[in-house]
């Protein structure tokens, strides 16, 4: 129901209407109004919770305000939207943030402290907004934090999860599980739209009938319903009004409980029903790369969909416009093939219910989507089997199986005589059961297709989908390189270095053009700047080793080289080769007389992530980590030369303190599995060194900051087919080295080695990853590494020369990118 104030009664309105607060006593009168009224507390009974929650509200009403003015503003200017459907947003805490972006953090720091609390305190009372796995959601994050900085009309749209990714604990060296119920506390940061529900359908049968006017009509009846309720989380753009909005859904009963049964006194299966309405956007799925088939996942999906584009269209409409402008007004990019079913929802409801034509409609859709890519892992391209698909969503399936007629007609005209084509670019695959490649659809609905980074856009086009390029030719096909934001991952991570940074860029202007950083490159040998330099990365590694010791008891050397891998665990990701070098350093140190030691530098390799729970070798990989880390810390032989540390529950507000510490970090996937990887982009923002394969990103960044300041090594994309195939079909001997490490732990050195008995007949039976093949190559890369690290001056002015270059990979220019090539959206700026 939309009501406006009268036009006469709306200068009372605007005399009373909130304002933002401006300085610092304007905050602390917010702040305490929270405390007394929101919270129903006193100066005497608040604690650093109740300080951190008042601090939220009296940002959040701020936010909300400028949220409002740009909601008013977009409204007005009536231009196109951009909507990015993502199921994973993993935001982190956001009040950092948010007093960042809005240009309050200064005050909000005195206002807190005359009040007698540290914000740092405050800050760590914050929970993160885990609603997602790894790269994929946090790319989420950073886009739309991009979008609104950049000044773009858009939106995200996903799913309330009420349990984000798991927490994981190391228990006895294994992962263990426990859920993250992260809204105990309520969540400040977002606003119920209590008002805003819509009936979500399921199940049923279809059926049709010709209307009084001679046409078909179809009708599906849904067999169960639930109700999706909104809750909007603000996102503020950094030194800009704009404040665009995170819609996220959660879904409700449509009724509370069944009154029959209730009355009959049959109490617990009353509300059975509302339970299993709740269920849809309870948890989130915890896998990375990975498709499971449930039906459950496939009912989040169309619930989130099936919202999202009941809104925008709802929002269309008020405008009265035609529907062939719907493209004209709204882009919609599928974030991977999770909301794909967008596309065909889409086309549903234009056919369905608002009488537009097939043709007509088609094209409306095929304009509006564009659909990113992520992998070219075949484990993780979802494809859903056609009874599970059609007993959820019978009208879907009905539209899938026309868009798909109309395809291969089309196909077919333009290569008559080639039948396995028709069948290779099918959307239904004939297995059994049958499939539906959802990648395919997601193709054929959209009229963009992207990679996230150069090798992986090419990959694509060559591999999984090179039928499509031979059907649609290769405009369709294009590359936007992933980037990420400066402003969480430099000035909130690292705010030292971003005051040093300014010092010499003379503004904090480069927050928002990050090729602004080129203005240091005349300071990498400056020994004064280097030294400043140095000062930070220490300050930064004792703040990890601070959290070492309190979270794993281990003493670290803030003089050592901090070696770093943080990420989803993953045997593509090969941590398994990185602990497998560290065993072989291990060995090597232990045959060392006490003069070769001296020439030793001393390492701290730290790991931390998660592995999918059901996912068994990376498990097994975590639990090896952890099994070296307890003899290698231990051992007084080794002292300070080797630590080996896994810390446990990596997720953002981690790595916002491990990324800013690391000296080298590595992303070592086998060339061609990484479509991109945005933490490689984040440690070398931070003056950390890549150790990276020439795989996904790693590549552009060689490019940006010179190869001369990254440590590449192992075989090339293109070797790996043939390498795989003589795994296959011949006996290749195991790199020598190898043998050694996998000696030592059958030797028992590190407990029962049968526990590490697949994880090292995967690596001497097929090699899929190529870890042999790879060893010798990262052996000799690690001992550059140590080589290099004893010339501090040349170090440090490497980290500085490739800080100064990375300002391609700011999210804002990849935004900038989507807006322009594929979304055809222009900034829209509030004064
Ligand atoms: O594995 C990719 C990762 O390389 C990339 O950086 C990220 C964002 O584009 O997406 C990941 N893909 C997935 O999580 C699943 O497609």
């Amino acid at each position: 129901i939309e009501a406006s104030i009268p036009s006469a009664s709306r200068e009372v309105w605007q005399k009373f209407a909130l304002k933002e607060f401006v300085d610092k006593d304007e905050f602390q009168q917010e702040f305490i109004r929270h405390v007394e009224t929101t919270l129903a507390r006193s100066m005497y009974n608040c604690d650093d919770l109740a300080a951190y929650q008042a601090a939220s509200q009296a940002i959040r009403d701020r936010l909300i305000v400028a949220w409002n003015k740009t909601q008013q503003k977009h409204t007005t200017k009536d231009r196109k939207r951009v909507y990015y459907l993502s199921l994973e947003f993993l935001m982190g805490r956001a009040m950092d943030n948010a007093m960042l972006n809005a240009g309050v953090k200064d005050i909000t720091k005195q206002g807190v402290a005359d009040l007698g609390f540290n914000i740092e305190d405050l800050l760590e009372q914050e929970p993160d907004a885990a609603l997602g796995n790894g790269g994929l959601g946090r790319l989420a994050a950073c886009f739309i934090d991009s979008i609104a900085s950049t000044n773009y009309p858009g939106w995200g749209y996903g799913l309330r999860y009420q349990y984000g990714i798991f927490k994981q604990r190391i228990v006895d060296g294994y992962q263990v599980e426990s859920p993250d119920y992260w809204l105990t506390f309520s969540n400040p940061w977002e606003i119920p739209r209590y008002e805003i529900q819509i009936d979500i359908m399921f199940y049923g049968y279809t059926r049709k009938y010709t209307n009084d006017d001679g046409k078909v009509v179809h009708v599906w009846e849904g067999g169960e319903q639930v109700q999706a309720v909104a809750y909007d989380v603000p996102v503020p753009g950094y030194g800009t009004e704009t404040t665009n909005n995170l819609r996220l859904w959660a879904s409700k009963p449509t009724r509370e409980f069944d009154f029959e049964k209730f009355n009959a006194g049959d109490y617990e299966s009353s509300v059975r029903e509302s339970e299993k309405a709740e269920t849809i956007s309870a948890v989130l799925y915890p896998n990375d790369n990975f498709y499971s088939g449930k039906e459950l996942r496939l009912k989040q999906q169309y619930f989130w969909v099936a919202a999202s584009l009941n809104d925008i269209v709802r929002r269309f409409k008020k405008t009265h416009r035609p529907w062939k402008e719907f493209p004209d007004q709204i882009a919609i990019q599928l974030n991977d093939t999770h909301p794909t079913l967008a596309v065909v929802e889409l086309q549903r409801i234009l056919i369905d219910m608002e009488g537009v034509q097939w043709d007509e409609a088609w094209n409306i859709v095929t304009s509006t989507f564009g659909y990113t890519n992520h992998t070219v892992l075949p484990e993780a391209l979802e494809k859903w089997p056609v009874p599970l698909f059609q007993n959820l969503l019978p009208r879907h399936m009905e539209i899938i199986y026309d868009i798909n007629l109309f395809f291969l007609q089309q196909v077919e005209k333009m290569f008559p005589k080639d039948r396995d084509l028709l069948s290779r670019v099918s959307i239904i695959e004939e297995s059994t059961p049958q499939q539906v490649r959802m990648a395919f659809l997601a193709i054929i609905g959209s009229h963009k297709v992207n990679g996230v980074a150069e090798l992986h856009s090419e990959l694509i086009k060559t591999t999984i989908f090179k039928d499509f390029v031979t059907v649609y030719g290769p405009d369709k096909f294009m590359n936007v390189t992933n980037g990420i934001t400066p402003r969480r991952w430099l000035h909130q991570a690292n705010p030292k270095l971003a005051d040093l940074i300014a010092s010499k860029v003379g503004s904090y202007d480069y927050l928002k053009d990050l090729n602004l950083l080129k203005k240091i490159e005349p300071f990498a040998h400056d020994s004064k700047f280097q030294d400043e330099w140095v000062a930070i990365k220490k300050f930064n590694k004792a703040r990890l080793a601070a959290h070492i010791k309190q979270s794993n008891g281990v003493d670290v050397d803030v003089n050592a080289l901090f070696d770093v891998q943080v990420k989803r665990i993953h045997e593509y990701k090969r941590q398994q080769m990185n602990i497998f070098g560290v065993i072989h350093r291990y060995l090597s140190i232990k045959a060392m007389t006490e003069e070769e030691k001296k020439e030793v530098t001393p390492r701290v390799c730290i790991f931390g992530g998660k592995s999918a729970p059901g996912y068994y070798m990376a498990k097994t990989i975590i639990k090896l980590i952890n099994a070296v880390s307890e003899v290698v810390n231990a051992d007084a032989d080794v002292g300070d030369l080797l630590k080996v540390v896994f810390i446990a529950d990596y997720n953002v507000s981690k790595a916002e303190i491990i990324i800013p510490a690391s000296d080298i970090s590595q992303h070592i996937s086998t060339a061609g599995t990484e479509a991109s990887g945005t933490s490689n982009m984040k440690f070398v923002l931070n003056g950390g060194l890549i150790l990276g394969t020439v795989d996904g990103a790693n590549i552009e960044i060689t490019r940006e900051v010179g190869e001369n300041n990254i440590f590449l090594f192992g075989h090339l994309a293109e070797s790996v087919e043939d390498l795989r195939h003589k795994h296959r079909f011949s006996d290749v001997p195991l790199d020598p080295n190898l043998a050694k490490v996998f000696e030592a732990i059958e030797s028992g050195i590190f407990g029962d080695h049968s526990i590490y008995g697949s994880l090292i007949s995967s690596v001497t039976s097929s090699d899929y990853y190529l870890v042999s093949d790879d060893f010798q190559s990262y052996l000799d890369a690690q001992k550059l590494v140590d080589q290099d690290f004893k010339n501090k001056d040349t170090w440090t002015s490497r980290s500085i020369t490739a800080v100064a270059n990375m300002g391609f990979f700011s999210s804002d220019r990849a935004i900038d990118e989507y807006a322009e090539s594929i979304w055809n959206i222009e900034p829209i700026t509030l004064d």
